[in-house]
């Protein structure tokens, strides 16, 4: 007889967000330094990186809970082959950023994979036996075998947090929605370098009863199976 799934209710918008243990993974997208700290891909766009920090910690909480659960874990990485075979020009050359995708900065190679630059932060360094998926678009199911990974270990639920929300996290989002996968973005451990987009992009994730998936705080998720 099979032990029946473990589940774990947690309260979310637009309602409650019924996790199956064993069908469920953390997926973190792209906590990098290149997103995260000075003198990355982020920064070379202009944008101030600073307002990505409250993230991490609250990211390594979730990850934490994740890991004590049970749950499998997956971190992404936006990266792109050193010979930049998989950098599309209209990604590549697209604006004015200070240095683009390829040039050396202050952390190796901006955005290429291998670099210093291109690294998990610290505070959430993979652990042995977690998933690691380098992806060169803004979607994890793009170009990477994420997909058929995750359908051969039975997976059907996603928690999610990273940088940035309405960028590769919410494209990911959208890709596992029309996959068939459910999906849970947790509200703090996600950050934009602008919060006005990352309030949009909550609000319309959840909106029209859901359309796209839950959004949770993080103290609900905590508190699920404590
Ligand atoms: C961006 C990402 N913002 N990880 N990438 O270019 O969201």
């Amino acid at each position: 007889m099979t032990a029946p799934a473990r589940t774990l209710r947690i309260a979310a918008r637009p309602g409650p967000f019924v996790c199956r243990a064993d069908e469920a993974a953390l997926v973190l997208i792209d906590m990098q330094r290149d997103f995260i700290e000075p003198g990355g891909f982020g920064e070379s766009l202009g944008n101030d990186v600073s307002l990505l920090a409250p993230a991490v910690p609250a990211a390594a909480r979730l990850l934490r809970w994740a890991r004590a659960q049970g749950l499998l874990v997956v971190h992404t990485r936006e990266s792109h082959a050193p010979d930049l075979s998989d950098c599309p020009p209209a990604k590549r050359l697209r604006g004015a950023p200070r240095q683009r995708i390829g040039d050396a900065g202050p952390m190796g190679r901006i955005l290429v994979r291998g670099e210093p630059g291109n690294a998990i932060v610290d505070a959430l360094a993979p652990l042995a036996g977690e998933w690691q998926i380098d992806k060169p678009g803004k979607g994890a199911f793009h170009a990477t075998a994420l997909g058929e990974r995750l359908a051969a270990r039975g997976i059907r639920q996603l928690i999610l947090g990273g940088v940035t929300t309405e960028v590769c996290v919410q494209t990911t989002m959208r890709e596992a929605n029309d996959r068939g996968y459910e999906c849970l973005l947790v509200d703090e451990a996600t950050a934009s370098y602008f919060p006005d987009f990352k309030q949009a992009t909550l609000s319309m994730l959840v909106a029209q009863g859901g359309i796209v998936g839950w959004v949770g705080g993080l103290e609900q998720v905590l508190a699920a199976g404590a």
